[in-house]
């Protein structure tokens, strides 16, 4: 099936069992000129891309639109009360599908557009468009956008561009390996013909944080996502200077697309160029300087299939991509056998600023396996909030394979942190 034809059957599936793109279409359908909407897009690159796509989307359908992004996943009552000034409508974009999100629907309506399976029951009240609401389906939320935009009528180059590098960055696509998820498979087919540039692989360059499976190869793709990761904090906020997230959103929207012909031109050709790439030559500086910090990493148990690999540290910035090389060092350094053939590795980062401005930070990855890195995340994040509340401060979930818990300023003391992980995994 083609692209055009993928969106169709989406949108024929309808809500009984859907994804709920018909449902979300039709709303987006009500829209006027004029019409308000208030936008919270995740502050990671996946997050900012399908801001970018979505506004684009509401601005064509002549709406004005305020964007808030903030530096947490989950969005609270707090921020929307703060933020919410009579829109008709508020669209929450790669932030999690959670179920108290429903509350909301009594302040304004909600439209959750997302691909992270659901945490905290489901949502029944709010509009939701995620593929994951019926069975685990990997793909991005700047995808997500792309399709909405396109069930539409709108698209154009810089719309297919942000998706791309959204499912980059989400681990959606890897066109240096030719992995492509499967609900994605016509866009980028499509995509990958339009834009050759994007995806060509590329011998002897820089290996990106993208390449883990091997580190032979890149492409330009996985470049521009490197790069846009690196000046937003990669919704870690990992930031060389303040607000990272924002300056990066505006470097979004206010460059253009060109079909670059490599990395140095795309870096040119940005907009506000030189904050850009000082904050990416500090970044190549610290990574550099990362290849031995996980070598007091222990293995702690077998679960199934899979070896579970844990790591503590301080201060360590960039680790869940830092790790995420690690993870598969570790996977092709495993002695021949029938029964473990997957790898886990938990990190655990004392964040700067803790116990103040910082936190305790888990950072899960797997090679696959029957271990749900997400269900463990979010375990462990609700054991943690029934000790300490704060729910959202506190907050964990995420993919199978790739998941995180963050404690923030919460206040919660490491060591008691540490020992509610260790009874939970030791327990499995
Ligand atoms: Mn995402």
């Amino acid at each position: 099936v083609n692209y055009q034809e993928f969106i169709a059957k989406e949108i024929g599936a309808g809500s009984s069992g859907g994804s709920g793109l018909k449902e979300v279409v039709e709303r987006f359908k009500k829209l006027k000129k004029g019409s308000s909407i208030l936008l919270f897009p995740h502050d990671d690159p996946d997050g900012l891309t399908s801001g970018a796509i979505l506004e684009s989307l509401f601005k064509n359908l002549g709406c004005s639109v305020q964007t808030v992004i903030l530096p947490t996943y989950e969005l609270s009552v707090e921020e929307l009360k703060k933020n919410l000034k009579g829109e008709e409508l508020v669209v929450i974009a790669d932030k999690g599908t959670i179920g108290y999100y429903d509350d909301y629907t009594e302040l304004a309506d909600i439209v959750v557009i997302d691909h992270h399976p659901s945490q905290n029951g489901e949502i029944k009240k709010a509009l939701v468009f995620n593929p994951s609401r019926i069975k685990y389906t990997q793909t991005s939320t700047s995808h997500l956008a792309h399709m909405l935009a396109c069930a539409m009528g709108f698209s154009d180059e810089r719309l297919d561009y942000w998706a791309l590098v959204g499912m980059k960055a989400d681990w959606a696509i890897e066109p240096a390996t030719d992995f492509v998820c499967e609900y994605g498979r016509s866009f980028y087919d499509e995509a990958a013909a339009e834009y050759p540039n994007l995806v060509r692989k590329i011998k002897g360059a820089l290996p990106t944080i993208f390449e883990v499976r091997q580190r032979e190869v890149t492409t330009l793709l996985n470049q521009i996502a490197e790069y846009y990761f690196v000046i937003s904090g990669g919704g870690f906020q990992y930031y060389y200077e303040p607000e990272q997230n924002l300056f990066a959103y505006e470097v979004l929207k206010e460059s253009a697309f060109k079909d670059w012909k490599d990395f140095e031109e795309f870096k040119s050709s940005l907009a506000r160029r030189e904050k850009a790439s000082l904050i990416y030559e500090k970044f190549r500086r610290d990574w550099s300087r990362l290849s031995d910090v996980f070598d007091y990493s222990a293995a702690i148990k077998d679960f199934e299939d899979t070896r579970i690999y844990f790591f503590i540290g301080k201060n360590v910035m960039w680790m869940p991509m830092a790790g995420s090389v690690k993870l598969y060092d570790f996977k092709n350094s495993l002695p021949p056998s029938d029964k473990i053939t997957d790898v886990a590795f938990i990190m655990v980062n004392q964040e700067d600023g803790y116990p103040s401005t910082g936190g305790v930070h888990f950072s899960f990855r797997s090679t696959g396996g029957k271990l749900h890195l997400g269900k463990l995340a979010s375990e462990l994040a609700e054991a943690l909030i029934s000790k300490y509340g704060q729910r959202g401060v506190i907050s964990g979930g995420g993919h199978p394979v790739a998941a995180e818990c963050k404690t923030r300023n919460s206040g919660a003391p490491i060591v008691e942190v540490i020992k509610i992980f260790f009874d939970k995994i030791l327990a499995l």
